[in-house]
């Protein structure tokens, strides 16, 4: 039975890659996730893309979801995961990206930043993911609009941000002084969650309340972040 479980898994696999695969020939690899030496700016994490539910492991429901977003430019609310330059839109690349985490499984990536940052938790949309994250750093910048790389990885009742890279818009110069931020979307069950943030020198922990209304959270170790 499991063998006949785990053909049935491979055979839906090779068909999502076959969807993609015309584009992996003509797309370039993704880059490497280091971050230059002064702001920590550099490339976002290729984190587990199209993980959806951030669980650190890719279905095939997951792939055939980023294609459908990538393809109908609609649905990212619920998959942030398959956007991993966080411009809005699910690229041929990130599809890539998601194959490859898919085959290869999802380990996760060693913290970059190393910037004090605060924190905010709010209810998310009906439709989508119940908890919406922010982070932003505390320092602002003029003429800006950067994005936080993030991985988030979820294994209730632990949830694992690790902070990467500072990312540049391709916005070009908008109104500041603005810090730079993170907006992750979680789909979480009713419960308590021990949410971590991993930067490069420190691990702050909070406790995390989501019970249907507004989540809250409650600081129990935290030297680098600080709740708004
Ligand atoms: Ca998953
Ligand atoms: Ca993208």
């Amino acid at each position: 039975m499991r063998t006949s479980a785990t053909l049935l898994r491979l055979r839906n696999l090779l068909s999502a890659i076959a969807i993609v695969l015309p584009w992996v020939i003509i797309c370039p690899a993704a880059g490497h996730n280091q971050c230059h030496s002064f702001g920590l700016v550099g490339e976002p994490y290729s984190y587990c893309v199209a993980d959806c539910d951030r669980n650190g492991s890719i279905e095939v429901s997951e792939l055939v979801y980023a294609v459908g977003i990538a393809t109908l430019g609609e649905g990212l609310a619920t998959c942030g995961a398959a956007d991993s330059d966080l411009d809005g839109q699910v690229s041929i690349n990130e599809l890539v990206q998601g194959v490859g985490s898919a085959l290869r499984g999802c380990e996760l990536p060693e913290p970059h930043l190393n910037h004090e940052l605060s924190l905010r938790v709010t209810r998310g949309c009906a439709e989508c993911n119940n908890v919406q994250l922010r982070i932003a750093t505390l320092a602002r910048v003029l003429c800006r609009d950067y994005r936080l790389s993030t991985a988030v990885r979820i294994e209730q009742p632990s949830i694992v941000v690790v902070l990467g890279c500072v990312i540049p818009s391709k916005n070009g110069c908008v109104q500041g002084p603005d810090p730079h931020t993170a907006e992750v979307g979680l789909d979480l069950p009713d419960g308590a969650y021990n949410l971590e943030f991993h930067s490069r020198t420190a691990v702050d922990r909070y406790l995390l309340r989501v019970d249907g209304g507004e989540p809250s959270l409650e600081e129990v170790e935290a030297s680098f972040t600080e709740m708004e």
